[in-house]
């Protein structure tokens, strides 16, 4: 400090700066991808880093550290212990066991259950006021599990679900179109992975409809094409997991992308997982899914009032009634 002298009656910092925090817990690739995409996208002050291995942890945080003279300038820390994590504004949670090979959907979840009961309880006492990202697989239970280990309102856990489903597809759909992929709005909603619903009806590119334009114009496509795209989308995420052993620079970007919605307050609609109960007829139980949500300051706001099909609908439902079943057998 004694490195500058202040100058004549010069007033301490304006106390309206806030000061934001975001902690991400799981330095393994997931982790670490959020971690240099939130740092790379200038959005907080500081980034608390938790993780089980403390080596791995520490060489992660100083080769991130290392970076400081390329980077906005950002504190970042790292420690086993979670009170490292005390007043985040976001919790982004991405620790998870992986699947032994052989061992079935239920068992993962059963020991990410356990993960999480170490996990959750300790966020939630150092934030009460923080809105938690779940990351970790399978997202859509585990988003549950946060929700219900936190007491937290509904509007504060959220799960990445399919905004990076959505994101594959919308780059599909560009590829397929040769547009910029930011220009098509196209959202998959559901459950994460294999039976996430693309909603057809409502993509546009540039404000135009796709589907109806295309029926307009007597261009004749094939519903299996469409089936093919949105069965590439679910594949994509296997193919690069077969080719390099995990997905990181995707989910990346998605979550760094709904860390700045939320952070920053843009109000910007994503399709996350979101308690689902009540919406287009899921009932039967607390069950998340992902839908169009729009995000800001305080978590979810609303979802959006999309027009789906019968069968779309339909879809949701059945993945809501797989998702509770599972849930059933889980001791929370
Ligand atoms: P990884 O590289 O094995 O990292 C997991 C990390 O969690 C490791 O560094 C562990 O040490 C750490 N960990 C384990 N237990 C604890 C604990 N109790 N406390 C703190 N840290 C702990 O896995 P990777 O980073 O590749 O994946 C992480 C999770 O993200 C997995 O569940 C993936 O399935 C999931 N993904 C979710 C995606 C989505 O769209 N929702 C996308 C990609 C991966």
């Amino acid at each position: 400090r004694a490195f500058f002298k202040p100058i004549l009656n010069s007033a301490p910092p304006s106390p309206t700066k806030r000061h934001t925090k975001i902690s991400v817990i799981g330095a393994g690739n997931v982790g670490m991808a959020i971690a240099q995409t939130i740092l790379t996208q200038d959005l907080v002050d500081e980034l608390a880093l938790v993780d089980a291995k403390p080596e791995k942890l520490r060489g992660e945080m100083l080769d991130l550290q290392h970076a400081a003279a390329f980077l906005p300038r950002t504190k970042i820390h790292a420690s086993v212990d979670y009170s490292i994590t005390a007043g985040s504004d976001l919790c982004i949670v991405t620790a998870g066991a992986r699947q032994i090979p052989g061992e079935s959907r239920l068992n993962l979840i059963q020991r990410n259950l356990a993960l999480f009961k170490l996990i959750i309880p300790p966020l939630a006492k150092y934030s009460p006021d923080c809105i938690l990202l779940i990351v970790s697989n399978p997202v859509d239970v585990l988003t549950y599990v946060a929700w219900k280990l936190s007491g937290f309102p509904p509007n504060r856990v959220i799960g990445s679900g399919t905004n990076l489903d959505s994101s594959r597809f919308r780059f599909l759909l560009a590829d397929h179109l040769d547009v910029n992929a930011q220009d098509v709005q196209a959202y998959m909603v559901g459950e994460h992975g294999d039976s996430s619903v693309a909603l057809w009806s409502s993509i546009s590119v540039g404000g135009v409809p796709v589907l109806s334009f295309l029926e307009r114009q007597k261009i004749a496509y094939e519903k299996e094409t469409l089936e093919n795209i949105r069965k590439e989308v679910v594949e994509s995420a296997y193919e690069v997991i077969n080719l390099k052993g995990y997905t990181s620079w995707a989910i990346g970007y998605s979550a760094a992308n709904l860390a700045r919605s939320l952070l920053r307050d843009q109000r910007k609609i994503h399709p996350v997982s979101v308690l689902a109960t009540g919406l287009y007829g899921i009932d039967g139980g607390d069950v998340f899914l992902s839908l169009p949500a729009q995000l800001g300051r305080s978590g979810v706001m609303g979802v959006a009032n999309v027009e789906l099909t019968d069968w779309e609908a339909q879809q949701l439902r059945n993945a809501a009634s797989t998702i509770l079943e599972v849930q059933r057998q889980l001791e929370i």
